[in-house]
């Protein structure tokens, strides 16, 4: 075959073989089937020298021209399969903007916390101030100014968590208000929530728990006012209908005290299972001041009286939830505690 038909052959059917590649690794070797150093265009060229001189000019130019072609057309084929897989990539991750969205876990306050929110939110509105203390505290802000005596069990190994150097984990958030007693003069209403500790660990208590206590002092306090403030509370926390009742008691630090009970959120005190077929369930313990525990504070007992009341936080939650084992409030299963 002449030189010109070789040369027009070789761009014939490279021109014909880019038609059909669909892939990078396809032109690549097509490129060096032609252009590299054994390619088929390439030992053309060599052959050259074999050319007659008066047609070299001639074939030279034509050589030249079909060089300059498939060049061309390897870079347009190399252009359209770039675009085309740009393309195919923007379609695969496309996004589609009519899909609904993930909604974001939310988080929101432990049932714990909710009443415990509730609670304050009723005695502030009573004008209650509420205060926070240290949860590590000395036998004396917990049982000594309290009026606890040294052989009283509650101070026993076994239901108190002592530390070391004559400190304990508080076991009331009592000790806060002795502290607020010796940093203010009275008149005094507070309102003290946190976390207590107390070993203790069954259907009805945790090691730690929360407890809400209340102080008022001032001239001329009586029961009866201790009376409308927890009736007051009592039917907010738990509607208007509620009835209460106070049962005679012992508190180290109140005198007299008494067990303060609602009617039953259930059957409104017809009797069930949840008030033990009574009618009544217990929600604090409260009390007229001790005046050992003003004496104990620098406070006058001739000159001011109070009252005191103490609750925990998990009986009113799982009264508010009716939870049937309050352990469930500390192991932290979001399935349960997404429930309120
Ligand atoms: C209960 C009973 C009570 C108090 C707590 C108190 C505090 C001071 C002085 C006098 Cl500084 N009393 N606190 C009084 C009566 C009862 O708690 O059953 N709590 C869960």
């Amino acid at each position: 075959m002449c030189m010109k038909a070789k040369l027009e052959a070789i761009q014939a059917a490279a021109l014909e073989a880019l038609q059909d590649v669909k892939t990078a690794d396809v032109l690549e070797s097509l490129r060096i089937e032609y252009f590299g150093r054994r390619g088929k265009l390439t030992e053309v060229m060599k052959g050259m020298g074999q050319v007659s001189k008066e047609e070299r000019p001639i074939i030279g130019k034509l050589a030249n021209e079909v060089r300059a072609t498939l060049t061309e057309a390897f870079e347009e084929t190399k252009n359209a399969l770039e675009s085309l897989q740009q393309e195919q990539q923007l379609n695969a991750e496309a996004v589609d903007i009519t899909l609904p969205g993930r909604k974001p876990a939310y988080g929101k306050a432990h049932p714990v916390m909710q009443t415990l929110e509730r609670i304050d939110t009723i005695f502030t509105q009573m004008g209650y101030q509420v205060v926070t203390g240290p949860e590590v505290e000395t036998e004396h802000y917990n049982f000594d100014a309290l009026n606890t005596p040294s052989n009283h069990p509650a101070r026993d190994l076994h239901d108190t968590f002592y530390l070391t150097d004559g400190h304990l984990l508080r076991t009331h958030t009592s000790p806060v208000q002795i502290r607020a007693m010796e940093n203010q003069k009275p008149p005094l209403r507070i309102i003290v929530p946190g976390k207590a500790y107390r070993v203790d660990y069954d259907v009805s208590h945790t090691p730690m728990f929360h407890q809400v206590e209340g102080l008022l002092v001032d001239r001329h306090v009586t029961f009866s006012e201790l009376k409308g403030v927890l009736v007051s509370f009592a039917r907010q926390m738990f509607g208007d209908q509620t009835q209460m009742r106070f049962r005679p008691h012992f508190f180290p630090f109140t005198e007299p005290s008494a067990e303060v009970d609602i009617s039953c959120t259930v059957c409104r005190g017809k009797g069930c299972r949840t008030c033990g077929h009574t009618g009544w369930i217990e929600i604090l313990g409260a009390g007229a001041v001790d005046p050992e525990v003003f004496r104990a504070v620098n406070y006058d007992p001739e000159e001011v009286t109070g009252f005191a009341f103490g609750m925990g936080v998990e009986r009113i939650a799982n009264l508010q939830f009716r939870i049937p084992d309050i352990r469930t409030f500390y192991e932290n299963d979001l399935r349960f505690l997404h429930q309120f």
